[in-house]
């Protein structure tokens, strides 16, 4: 496997972490299967190290995360955010996971600007806001953070200590990030690291079934309903638009993490290149954008256009602060303005 840093680099954040003993790993707001992956695998490697490690989220994870092998751990500013902002405090350094701007904290960013802690990077987001950094660790072509962080812990001798737990969280975050590898995930070298994490003893198959198989019948029928009521066809065929409703995800019990991979579904369709979806969001008046495409079609340039977003080639997100209507009209006026494209 190739080194991930130089050996200037590889110095430079042993030295970061050698100066370091109380530690505070935090990843993006509404946490994904990377981000919760990399934050608990980073922190066992830390931990191991002699660190006080703490990880810190803006928000809750998904219930469909909730059996990663030490997420219980993790701490969330939301509803504690005293006792967050005192620990970031106490911090010599913090550990930003799987996000490439502060911005994407949200609710925490004011806890984190008030820090006096050195602040490194670890992510592969496209463009990192290197502000205040002391040291960005940032490959935006591999296929998620976890990957990352199995190259760092390999790299910095730690793999032999790594424990079947850690080895579960980083495959669960390379898996969700690549929609169970099957985009992003084309480098031969993610199955060597496969192939090293299965020798850790992990369960492949069934962390699959943890993150994909755990529907409830609400989630399949709104699925369902989706498809079948929702769904809207654009550029014949190539694009495809949903919205979600409070009142349709009421009327569907939706839970947090319901419309996880439901904007995936439509690129199912033969010769489908994006799917949009847009969906009120439950606390605040905004609508939630997500976009997946396939090929070399920009999301993130779409997202950053008309969405007040960004992200990666193929998944990006984004929020409009008004009426849904409104939303479906910007996302037709974007499928336009990105005809040439499809
Ligand atoms: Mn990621």
């Amino acid at each position: 496997m190739k080194d991930l840093l130089n050996h200037r680099e590889l110095f430079q954040l042993m030295q970061i972490l050698r100066e370091s003993q109380r530690i505070v790993v935090t990843a993006h707001r509404g946490p994904d299967g990377d981000a919760v992956g990399s934050s608990l695998a980073w922190a066992a490697y830390l931990k191991g190290l002699g660190k006080k490690v703490d990880v810190i989220l803006p928000t809750p994870f998904p219930d469909f995360l909730r059996w990663m092998p030490g997420a219980h751990i993790i701490r969330f500013h939301l509803n504690h955010e005293a006792e967050a902002a005192a620990t970031l405090k106490e911090a010599n350094l913090i550990c930003c996971l799987d996000f490439n701007t502060l911005s994407r904290l949200q609710e925490m960013e004011g806890a984190m600007k008030q820090t006096k802690a050195r602040r490194i990077i670890i992510d592969h987001h496209p463009d990192p806001d290197q502000d205040g950094v002391e040291m960005v660790v940032s490959f935006p072509k591999m296929s998620s953070t976890c990957e990352i962080v199995f190259r760092l812990i390999h790299q910095l001798g730690g793999f032999e200590g790594m424990t079947a737990a850690a080895a579960t969280c980083l495959y669960t975050g390379m898996m969700t990030d690549t929609g169970g590898f099957t985009y992003n995930s084309a480098d031969p070298e993610i199955y060597e690291i496969i192939a090293l994490l299965l020798t850790k003893g992990i369960d492949k198959d069934k962390i699959y079934r943890n993150v994909f198989h755990v529907f409830s019948t609400d989630r399949i029928r709104l699925t369902g309903y989706v498809l079948y009521e929702k769904l809207q066809f654009f550029a014949k065929n190539k694009a495809a638009v949903f919205t979600l409703t409070r009142e349709e995800m009421k009327r569907f019990h939706f839970i947090r993490g319901d419309a996880e991979g439901l904007v995936n579904m439509p690129l199912q369709v033969k010769g489908m290149k994006l799917s949009i979806s847009l969906r009120e969001d439950t606390e605040r008046d905004v609508v939630r954008v997500s976009l997946r495409s396939v090929d070399d079609f920009p999301c993130n340039r779409m997202a950053e256009e008309f969405f007040n977003g960004g992200g990666h080639l193929n998944a990006s997100g984004g929020e409009l602060p008004f009426p849904l209507e409104e939303a479906e009209k910007t996302a037709q006026r974007a499928i336009e303005a990105y005809q040439h494209l499809l």
